[in-house]
């Protein structure tokens, strides 16, 4: 199936442009207290240490120099089985990361929320994009991306990150989440946040089986027709682990790179990892057979 083209070349992230003539790396960067090496250092409660959130913006920069294009920052899990957050406490996390990364790096910086109030502060301490697990079906969350004037990711979910790997169920699961991408694109428009600020993401893991990741892999390429950029995430999933045999997270590097390749192969523009420099190594010599030399 052809692929169709790109409405846009570039995207302006907040006044940072990120490119998309070729594939990109977004490098994960998580706030959440889980996510920490040093257990016991800061529990998420109280405020956030400097030296904890100088190591965040640290490790954000590595990811910059590795290769990363846009830097995703989020202070909630979203992995299955995770429990919400509130505000305050998401705020607390994001903001004093965001704001110092800001002003150190030309790279844009995507905020990872579902929360109008921490989309508005986000951006105003410096985020450019919002990649959001719900597509904006938070209450207030449409109206306060429309109103942000940055590009949002727009991702399939079904259920919620509490229950939705209990019982995923689709007739179709490419239709369905096409169909999805229809109608949340519709809803964007009539909000006034035009179609040229979306991007679009299939919710790998995202109350979805191996069975239906696998089918949308297969047919990435489909979504491509909505002339949009496909954001995926398949770093260290569930899914790369049932593949090999019931890996542990830590031993998915090889298996989530050769998925990221094949999406890349099936139209994806957009990769969210978090192992920027491998993957950036392996996407360059990708795009090389491919006869395109990435830098
Ligand atoms: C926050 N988050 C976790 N997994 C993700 C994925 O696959 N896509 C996007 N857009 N965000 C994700």
């Amino acid at each position: 199936m052809p692929r169709s083209p790109l409405l846009l070349t570039t995207l302006d992230c907040g006044g940072k442009a990120l490119s998309l003539t070729r594939p990109q790396i977004m490098g994960i960067l998580n706030v959440t207290p889980d996510s920490f090496s040093e257990p016991g250092r800061w529990s998420g409660e109280e405020e956030m240490p400097s030296a904890v959130c100088a190591a965040r913006v640290s490790d954000a920069l590595e990811m910059v120099a590795a290769g990363a294009t846009i830097i995703d920052i989020g202070g909630e899990s979203t992995r299955p089985g995770s429990t919400p957050v509130g505000v305050d406490e998401e705020l607390a996390r994001v903001i004093p990361v965001i704001t110092q990364l800001a002003q150190r790096t030309h790279r844009p910086i995507s905020i990872d929320t579902s929360k109008p109030e921490v989309m508005r502060a986000a951006v105003a301490a410096g985020a450019g994009l919002i990649n959001d697990v719900w597509a904006l079906r938070r209450p207030g969350a449409l109206e306060s991306a429309a109103e942000l004037g940055v590009p949002v990711c727009l991702m399939h979910m079904q259920g919620e990150p509490g229950t939705m790997q209990h019982t995923p169920r689709y007739r179709d699961v490419v239709a369905e989440v096409a169909d999805f991408f229809a109608h949340r694109i519709a809803t964007c428009e009539a909000a006034g946040l035009p179609r040229q600020r979306l991007l679009l993401d299939p919710g790998f893991g995202f109350g979805k089986t191996l069975e239906h990741n696998l089918q949308l892999l297969h047919n990435l390429e489909l979504f491509t027709h909505f002339g949009l950029p496909l954001l995926v995430g398949l770093s260290r999933k569930s899914m790369i682990g049932a593949l090999l045999n019931g890996a542990a997270v830590e031993q998915r590097l090889y298996g989530s790179i050769a998925a990221a390749l094949s999406a890349v192969q099936h139209g994806a523009t957009i990769l969210r990892v978090h192992d920027v420099r491998p993957s950036v190594e392996a996407l360059t010599i990708y795009c090389a057979l491919k006869g395109d030399l990435r830098r």
